[in-house]
């Protein structure tokens, strides 16, 4: 489009490989688009190159099929990292399929058999070095078939601490071998089971403090995945953020509390999607903006390539808002009284102390604060004044 919030390689904006190769296939219909191979994949990293992107993410069988032999294992291997150096794409991420084989219909990590989940964790260490060859950071376990349908056929508890058991498992092997790659954990509600452990953002954030190497361990919110479970996913986000937890993202658009839709990046709730970016920009947060979403049924190739450039544009130009935002003489004008200080209470409250809790137990009564009970805090018109900027008619 040729503007300034046409994307560039410092915007580090990365999408998964099976996020443009998706070939549009949903539970009542067939695939719309070729499912990819090697070769789209190279031609991808090129169109993806040009248009700006920083790299691309995978899962062990996105780039090697299920049922490779080890020679054909390393020659694609070989062949794609001759398009990475050619096109200058990175790898930041890599992950395991632990969903699409019908060997983990009941789970992988939770599975009710041993050796299921021991196939799982023999899969996941081959994917981890895969991972490590091609230069990934961070390494994704979004846990789509651990859960149930029938929930007399497993023990939730029992199943948690099978998870713990194989995560543990793979962080010493991580350990043990030197690398230099820290885990994002992915919560999801539900889809492809009934229901998923670990269901919210908040939920995997109290199972990494169980884990023996929790440094070792953060996490992979998707914006899709909270807003399917109704929540505020800048909340969710903040609360990693602020745990020092927050170790990738999944970008993307859902409606709230429907069935995963991985929509366009801002192309539902703008609001949400500002506030997002907000908190990302405003804490400098230094992760890939990465983008985990496909481009609508209706879309063929080109319409694909939309689809990403959508992505990474509506990135830029909420960023450019949050600029505006933070410049906006009568938003912090605004933001200046609804944030009030007091430097003597906020002092006294920082730290318990025997004078501390008398003083406010007993001098500080509802007397001083009576008068703030009715006042309106102009919450209407701060909302206004965003969502002004955010049609664009702000000066
Ligand atoms: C989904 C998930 C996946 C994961 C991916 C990487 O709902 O399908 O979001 O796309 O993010 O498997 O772990
Ligand atoms: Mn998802
Ligand atoms: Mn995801």
């Amino acid at each position: 489009m040729g503007d300034r919030f046409d994307p560039v390689k410092e915007d580090r904006f990365t999408f998964g490989l099976w996020t443009f190769g998706n070939p549009g296939r949903d539970p009542f219909g067939e695939p719309v688009r070729p499912a990819p191979n090697l070769d789209s994949i190279k031609r991808w990293l090129e169109v993806l190159s040009e248009l700006g992107a920083y790299g691309v993410n995978l899962h062990d069988n996105d780039l090697v099929p299920f049922d490779a032999t080890p020679a054909q294992r390393d020659e694609i291997v070989r062949e794609f990292k001759k398009a990475l150096d050619a096109t200058g794409m990175k790898v930041p991420m890599a992950t395991t399929n632990l969903f699409t084989h019908p060997i983990f219909k009941d789970g992988a990590f939770t599975s009710n058999d041993p050796r299921v989940r021991a196939f799982a964790l023999h899969k996941t260490m081959r994917a981890i070095d895969l991972g490590v060859e091609l230069g990934a950071e961070v390494y994704v376990f979004w846990g789509g078939r651990e859960g149930t349908e029938v929930d007399a056929s497993k023990d939730p508890v029992t199943a948690i601490k099978r998870y713990r058991e194989c995560i543990n498992f793979l962080c010493e092997y991580c350990a043990d071998n030197g690398y230099n790659i820290k885990f994002a954990l992915e919560a999801k509600p539900n889809e492809p089971r009934g229901d998923i452990f670990l269901p919210t953002t908040g939920a995997m954030l109290a199972f990494i403090y169980t884990l023996d190497r929790p440094d070792m361990v953060g996490l992979n919110p998707e914006v899709a995945h909270e807003h399917m479970a109704g929540l505020n996913f800048a909340h969710a986000v903040a609360q990693a953020l602020e745990a020092g937890k927050l170790f990738h993202i999944d970008l993307n658009g859902q409606k709230f509390c429907r069935f995963d839709q991985d929509l366009r990046f801002g192309s539902e709730d703008l609001k949400g999607a500002f506030f997002l970016v907000k908190l990302l920009e405003d804490y400098q947060w230094p992760g890939m903006r990465h983008f985990d979403a496909h481009a609508y049924r209706t879309e063929d190739i080109d319409g694909v390539r939309d689809f990403c450039l959508g992505c990474m544009r509506t990135y830029k130009i909420l960023k450019e808002k949050v600029r505006q935002f933070n410049e906006d003489p009568e938003i912090q004008g605004l933001l200046k009284e609804i944030q009030v200080s007091d430097e003597r209470l906020e002092a006294c409250m920082s730290r318990y102390s025997e004078d501390n809790a008398a003083f406010l137990k007993n001098e500080f009564t509802y007397d001083q604060v009576k008068d703030l009970a009715y006042k309106g805090l102009k919450y209407e018109k701060l909302d206004q004044l965003v969502v002004e900027l955010l049609l664009g008619v702000r000066p």
